[in-house]
C-alpha cells in the first residue's frame, strides 16, 4: 500500500521524485485522485504557504515544493479531468507585455494549481488582448498579472483599461504582483488586489471565487 503521509511530506519537503512515485503507487492501489489532491497535496501546499508567511520557508523552498506538487499533478491532471472533478475556479495568469521574467509568475501559477484552481498560463510578454480573450472565451473569473520591471508596470494599467473598454470588467477580478509592484500602485490602477507573495495569491483568489 502507498504511504500517503509520504506524499504530504514529499510536497512539503520538495521531493519531486518521491511525490511522483508515491502518487503512481497510490493510483495503482486504487486511491481516488481527488482524495490525493484534497487530503494530502493541497494541505501540504497550504503548509508550505504558512511556513513561507512565517519566514521559515523562503523562495527556494517554495520553488522546490511547487515543483514537487507539479510533478505529482502531471499524473493526476488527466485522471481528474476524466473524473469530471470541478476546479475551485479558473484563473488566467501572465507576465505583462514587454516583460520576460516568469519565475515568480510560475510560482504563483503552481500555488494556485496546488490550491485547486484551473490555471490558464498565458506565458510571458502577454498583451491585453490575450487576457481579454481568456475572460471572454475561457470564462476565467480571475486575471493575475505579474511584472518585474518598472518599465512594464504600466502594461498592467493598460490591460485594466482595455478590460474595462471591452465591457467585461464586472465579470472578472484582477490581482497584480511582482517585485516592483506595490499595494498603492495596485489601487491607483484600479486592480482588485495585490500581494507580494505566491501563497497569499491563493487566499486572494479563493476570496474572489467565494464571493
Ligand atoms: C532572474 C532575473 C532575470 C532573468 C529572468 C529569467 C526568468 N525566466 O524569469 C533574465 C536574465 C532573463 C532577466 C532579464 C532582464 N532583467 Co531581470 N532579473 C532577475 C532577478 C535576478 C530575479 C527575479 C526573480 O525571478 N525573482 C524571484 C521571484 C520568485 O520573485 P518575484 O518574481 O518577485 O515573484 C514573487 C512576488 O513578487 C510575487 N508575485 C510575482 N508575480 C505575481 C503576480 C501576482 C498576481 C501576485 C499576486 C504575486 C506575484 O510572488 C512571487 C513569489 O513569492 C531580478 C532581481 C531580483 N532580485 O529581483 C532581476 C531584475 C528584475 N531584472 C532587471 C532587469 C533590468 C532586467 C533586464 C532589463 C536586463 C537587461 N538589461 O537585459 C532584462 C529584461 C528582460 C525582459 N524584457 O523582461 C531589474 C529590474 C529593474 C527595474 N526596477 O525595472 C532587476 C530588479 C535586477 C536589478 N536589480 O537591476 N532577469
Amino acid at each position: 500500500m502507498a504511504d500517503m503521509q509520504q506524499l504530504y511530506d514529499a510536497v512539503l519537503n520538495g521531493d519531486a521524485n518521491l511525490a511522483r512515485s508515491v502518487t503512481e503507487k497510490a493510483i495503482e492501489d486504487g486511491f481516488p485522485p481527488k482524495d490525493l489532491l484534497d487530503s494530502y497535496m493541497i494541505p501540504a501546499m497550504d503548509e508550505v504557504g504558512r511556513l513561507f508567511e512565517e519566514d521559515e520557508y523562503f523562495v527556494p523552498e517554495l520553488l522546490i515544493s511547487a515543483r514537487a506538487m507539479k510533478s505529482a499533478l502531471e499524473i493526476l491532471r488527466p485522471l481528474l479531468a476524466e473524473g469530471g472533478v470541478e476546479p475551485v475556479g479558473k484563473v488566467a495568469i501572465g507576465t505583462v507585455k514587454g516583460d520576460l521574467h516568469d519565475i515568480g509568475k510560475n510560482l504563483v501559477a503552481a500555488m494556485l494549481e496546488g490550491g485547486g484552481f484551473e490555471v490558464i498560463d498565458l506565458g510571458v510578454d502577454v498583451g491585453p488582448e490575450k487576457f481579454i480573450a481568456a475572460v471572454k472565451e475561457k470564462g476565467v473569473q480571475v486575471v493575475a498579472m505579474s511584472a518585474l520591471l518598472t518599465t512594464t508596470m504600466p502594461s498592467m494599467k493598460t490591460t485594466l483599461q482595455e478590460i474595462q473598454a471591452a465591457g467585461i470588467r464586472d465579470q472578472v477580478k484582477v490581482m497584480v504582483g511582482g517585485a516592483p509592484v506595490t499595494e498603492r500602485y495596485a489601487s491607483e490602477i484600479g486592480a482588485d488586489a495585490y500581494s507580494d507573495n505566491a501563497s497569499a495569491a491563493v487566499t486572494i483568489a479563493r476570496s474572489f471565487v467565494n464571493g
